[in-house]
């Protein structure tokens, strides 16, 4: 077990638990602080995707949606219903923190339950901001007074990347707020390169792996990802491999279709476990229209796989273009496919280029980054 700099802390934390990467964030985040020596309690609506099977000093409170269906309800008010039990489970559990994932509505259920909790103690609430609670839903005019309010009104708020502070104060303005920049982490025990990892299972011999993943959202720019690998195809055997599903999936499998790949493209759906697939993979494309910071790149390169990405949001925080991997503008598929081609073609420096990305997602292991949240917690608590 790594040892804790800290004394031990009891926290809760609250994420979506679906597939998506402030989930896989917050439950990694909670597994390591446990590994560490804390006393972690997830509180959602589903145990999150990532918390496979027991694991020491972690523990799952699930929200009570049973009354769902009752016919008032047309829009049942979840909200309601988590900061309930985020104040029954902290003042239960006597936890200190209250460490909440993307702003809506988590920083608000949060904010309720200090309220609720108030004329006992001063509950710490931490907020970390992941993306387009920033970006996008955050700035929808029936949530922004409320998203503003509740950053505001966090003990701590956090960004994954340096581009997501500059857009918090860009777009709130952020009174009285502080908003610290934590990087995503990956955790290298699982995420790290290997050499022997079946590759025929994903691909005929002879053919390069070519991968994505993600919750197929319109942000992610599906239908691009299959328009780079059909340049790839045109100039190198290569398979490619495309992992999670969402709303644009039959988009991306029409472009597939349209453009005569469907045979090389392998749709997987969605998986709990994807190691093993960026192990075998050569490339990784993610080619969105903005990450604030692209964990699954971080998680494809510590991998050994170097990613084909936007030059948006985050990403340049986390992949230096020519170096660990290749950038250019969002919608440049000409650009990605010709850049694509011709690092697979040149071996020496497709090796060069692995283990730069390699190097680079090291400096963002869960050795470097989790005690920063430790320390966060520590000065919340004063
Ligand atoms: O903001 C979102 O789109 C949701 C979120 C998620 O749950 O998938 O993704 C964001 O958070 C991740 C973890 O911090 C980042 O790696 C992603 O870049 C970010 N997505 C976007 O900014 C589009």
């Amino acid at each position: 077990m790594p040892a804790a700099t800290v004394r031990p802390m009891r926290i809760g934390i609250t994420c979506y638990p679906t597939y998506g990467g402030s989930g896989a964030v917050a439950t990694e985040l909670g597994l390591e602080l446990a590994r560490r020596g804390h006393e972690v309690h997830f509180i959602s609506y589903a145990s999150p995707f990532r918390l496979r099977g027991y694991a020491e000093r972690v523990f799952f409170h699930e929200v009570d949606t049973a009354i769902s269906h009752y016919p008032l309800f047309d829009h049942f008010p979840y909200t309601l219903s988590l900061a309930s039990k985020q104040y029954e489970v902290v003042r239960r559990e006597n936890l200190e923190v209250l460490h909440v994932h993307y702003a809506i509505p988590h920083a608000t259920t949060a904010w309720l339950a200090k309220e609720m909790l108030a004329s006992e103690r001063d509950l710490r609430v931490i907020t970390t901001l992941h993306g387009t609670d920033i970006t996008l839903v955050g700035q929808e005019a029936s949530f922004y007074q409320i998203t503003k309010f509740s950053i505001e009104r966090s003990t701590e708020v956090t960004a994954v990347s340096n581009f997501l502070r500059d857009e918090t104060y860009r777009t709130f303005g952020c009174v009285n707020c502080n908003v610290r920049v934590i990087p995503n982490f990956v955790n290298l025990e699982e995420y790290r390169p290997d050499p022997e990892a079946p590759r025929e299972a994903l691909a005929p011999a002879g053919h390069k792996v070519i991968t994505h993943i993600s919750n197929f959202r319109e942000v992610k720019r599906v239908r691009d990802v299959v328009r780079i690998f059909a340049r790839i195809r045109r100039a190198v055997p290569a398979t490619l491999v495309m992992v999670g599903d969402g709303p644009d999936r039959g988009e991306a499998e029409k472009e597939a279709e349209a453009l005569g790949v469907t045979d090389s493209v392998r749709f997987l759906g969605r998986l709990d476990r994807v190691a093993s697939i960026l192990q075998a993979s050569d490339l990784f494309l993610l080619p969105s229209q903005t990450e604030s910071f692209g964990l699954a790149a971080l998680e494809a390169m510590a991998c050994g796989a170097p990613a084909v990405a936007s030059r948006a949001g985050g990403l340049p925080e986390v992949i230096t273009d020519g170096v660990s991997g290749i950038l250019e503008p969002a919608g440049s598929v000409e650009a990605m496919g010709r850049r694509a081609v011709e690092l697979l073609r040149d071996a020496d420096r497709h090796a060069a280029m692995r283990t730069a990305a390699v190097a680079q997602a090291r400096t963002f292991s869960a050795d470097i980054i989790v005690p920063q949240y430790e320390a966060l917690y520590e000065e919340a608590l004063g």
